[in-house]
């Protein structure tokens, strides 16, 4: 499973604050911790209420460079900050996100491609979030052909079906998992499938429960990627162990120290 760690987001309290204030260490500390916990790569996200978003991606970048060479995902839907910030990284990095619409999904593809970025697709394009399967599909479909023109390998590109609280939006978890089995087989070897699973809670009561539940049921229909917050050991013991059910690992008695606890390289 691939982990991107979702912590070093505006949209936290402490977050927001450190990127006003240019306090490194907190950056600095999610980033290794996340790391330690078992991520794979971080996402970088300034969050909504910034003024200077680009300067503040190339401080966020910067800092984390410091202390890790991780895999970053830079999370922006400005493209000036994008274009701007994905040449300047070094070490592996991933556009987050395109849309499907193709203009949109082809300069995301050419980028990647020039830079030798991963590349997240959203099912979205100019008429908004499908609201059905067939919709989602379509739309993912359409991110993993322009890929596939564009010359991006599948095991660089992530398709993500948009999950939204399910609070709000109730038949929209379980469309999600229905796209997600679809759209392995529209390739081989397939895309990665990503989601960004704290949006599936947000502002609802049991949010840990609905969390660890709905990523064992997604990494049974074939996800095998997901934003989410790797501090949370028990949600992180449930990717183990989803992982160790869909024979991804093999069982012994130690199986969850096994995935959890190895060594993390910086
Ligand atoms: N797909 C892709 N990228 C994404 C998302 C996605 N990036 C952003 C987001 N969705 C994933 N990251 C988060 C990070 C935090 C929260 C939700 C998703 C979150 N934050 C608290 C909240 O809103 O309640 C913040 C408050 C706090 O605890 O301080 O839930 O879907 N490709």
């Amino acid at each position: 499973m691939y982990i991107i760690g979702e912590r070093i987001n505006g949209m936290f309290v402490n977050v927001k604050e450190a990127i006003r204030n240019r306090e490194a260490k907190v950056i600095q500390d999610l980033a290794l911790a996340q790391m330690a916990a078992g991520a794979s790569a971080l996402d970088v996200n300034v969050g909504p209420a910034v003024s200077d978003a680009k300067g503040a991606m190339i401080w966020l970048v910067e800092t984390i460079r410091q202390v890790t060479d991780a895999p970053l995902s830079i999370d922006t839907a400005k493209w000036d900050v994008m274009s701007t910030v994905i040449p300047m990284i070094t070490g592996e990095k991933i556009i987050n996100s395109s849309k499907a619409d193709p203009e949109i999904a082809g300069r995301c593809v050419k980028l990647a491609v020039e830079h030798g970025a991963g590349m997240i697709g959203l099912t979205i394009d100019a008429n908004g979030v499908p609201g059905n399967v067939d919709g989602r599909v379509a739309l993912g479909a359409q991110i993993i052909t322009i890929a596939m023109e564009g010359g991006l390998d599948m095991n660089k590109l992530f398709v993500d079906p948009i999950i939204l609280p399910v609070n709000v939006a109730p038949t929209i978890p379980n469309q999600c998992i229905q796209s997600m089995s679809q759209l392995r087989m529209f390739a081989d070897p397939p895309p990665h499938l990503v989601i960004g699973l704290s949006n599936l809670s947000q502002k609802c009561s049991n949010r840990q429960l609905i969390n660890r539940t709905y990523l064992a049921m997604a990494i049974a229909h074939g996800l095998d990627a997901a934003i989410l917050d790797p501090l949370d050991r028990e949600l992180m013991e449930v990717v183990a162990t989803a992982e160790l059910l869909m024979g991804k690992s093999i069982y012994c008695d130690a199986f969850l120290e096994a995935a959890l606890n190895r060594q993390t390289p910086k």
